[in-house]
């Protein structure tokens, strides 16, 4: 795949999400993704907005966001899936889930940031086997089929006042486009006692996860030619890491091939070091973190790890050296003077090494 476009990889691709992220960096020249590793949710929101034109995909890391609301409709999720809408990138909660099937599911779909809403792509580090990656796909797949509708009942204890009004009885959570409220009796209840019933409240509501798909319209897009992205959810394996010392073996990285293969429907790639399709059918996409550019005018300068174990490449040894298709950039860009023009500078470079394996600059 090292010598095909992107646009080409795109009609490839078996999963979706692939060929529409392979359009999108046809469509905004950019193989780049921010690594979004800010403190506050707040921080979150506005980098994504700033940033959101120069970028295919957004990095999350949920866990380390003070100030994160996790409410389904109007939350930080739901807020970052409208900036994905309105700059055309995709979300990536970097999770790296490593666990028995079924708490990965759990993880996956429920408990309070429910990042199965929110994010496109998530990922997957397989040291506790394949069944994992099985697991989360049958959980993806579960929410796409249960994402249109959903009808919520609920049997509230009210009270019934004097003139016949019922009382205390509407859920709060939920807005309902339809609310029945039956009183079990309208004067009376079971015991004969006056004033003090139990109502039924039936509330059927079309129940449209604020995920990152639909209602094209609550934002305008930046870039018209995008289409809304498809409603799938995608998961990539964590191939191989950037910092010294990584104990993932070839073994391991072979494994994490065949897992991707076995489950290509749900598998859009992996982050890894480098290019790891080798079956003529292979049309997974990469994306590699630990790149970092030298400052500007230092172009010769070699660039030095964080001391905590983290290793940098530039994008043009990655993308056109390794054959990779997405660098992933947090620091390198956050900890500029100015972000959003360092954002530019990263796209501009990482498209041209893309070029350069193409054999397309100049
Ligand atoms: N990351 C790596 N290396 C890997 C996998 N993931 O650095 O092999 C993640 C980190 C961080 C980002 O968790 O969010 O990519 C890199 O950030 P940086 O550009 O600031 O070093």
């Amino acid at each position: 795949t090292l010598t095909q476009t992107f646009a080409e990889r795109a009609e490839k691709a078996t999963h979706p999400l692939t060929r529409y992220l392979f359009r999108l960096m046809e469509l905004k020249q950019s193989n780049l993704c921010l690594s979004a590793d800010v403190t506050t949710a707040r921080g979150l929101l506005a980098i994504a907005d700033k940033v959101g034109p120069y970028i295919v995909v957004l990095k999350t890391h949920y866990d380390l966001i003070s100030g994160w609301d996790y409410n389904p409709q109007t939350g930080t999720g739901a807020k970052l899936a409208a900036l994905a809408r309105k700059h055309g990138f995709l979300i990536f909660e970097d999770r790296k889930f490593v666990d028995i099937g079924k708490t990965v599911q759990m993880q996956y779909t429920a408990g309070t940031a429910r990042i199965i809403d929110w994010a496109h792509i998530t990922n997957a580090n397989i040291d506790a086997g394949k069944d994992m990656v099985r697991a989360l796909a049958e959980a993806a797949a579960k929410w796409k089929g249960r994402r249109h509708c959903e009808v919520k009942t609920s049997v509230t204890v009210g009270a019934l006042d004097e003139d016949g009004t019922v009382n205390g009885v509407s859920p709060s959570h939920v807005e309902p486009l339809e609310e029945q409220i039956r009183p079990v009796s309208p004067e009376r209840d079971a015991d004969g006692r006056k004033g003090s019933i139990v109502s039924i409240t039936t509330v059927t509501q079309s129940f449209e996860h604020a995920g990152a798909s639909g209602h094209a319209d609550d934002a305008e897009s930046v870039f018209p030619g995008i289409e809304e992205a498809p409603a799938d959810r995608g998961l990539l394996l964590l191939a191989q890491m950037s910092s010294k010392g990584c104990l993932m073996t070839r073994e391991y990285t072979q494994a994490c091939v065949e897992a991707a293969r076995d489950h290509r429907d749900f598998v859009m790639g992996f982050v890894s070091q480098e290019a790891l399709n080798s079956a003529d059918d292979d049309a997974f996409i990469h994306m590699t973190p630990g790149c970092k550019l030298p400052p500007p005018g230092e172009e010769d300068k070699p660039i030095d790890g964080d001391g905590l174990g983290q290793q940098y490449n530039t994008p043009d040894k990655l993308i056109k050296g390794a054959g990779t298709d997405i660098v992933i950039v947090g620091r390198g860009i956050l900890e500029a003077a100015d972000p959003v023009s360092e954002a530019e500078r990263y796209r501009k470079r990482a498209w041209k090494a893309y070029l350069g394996r193409l054999g397309k600059d100049e």
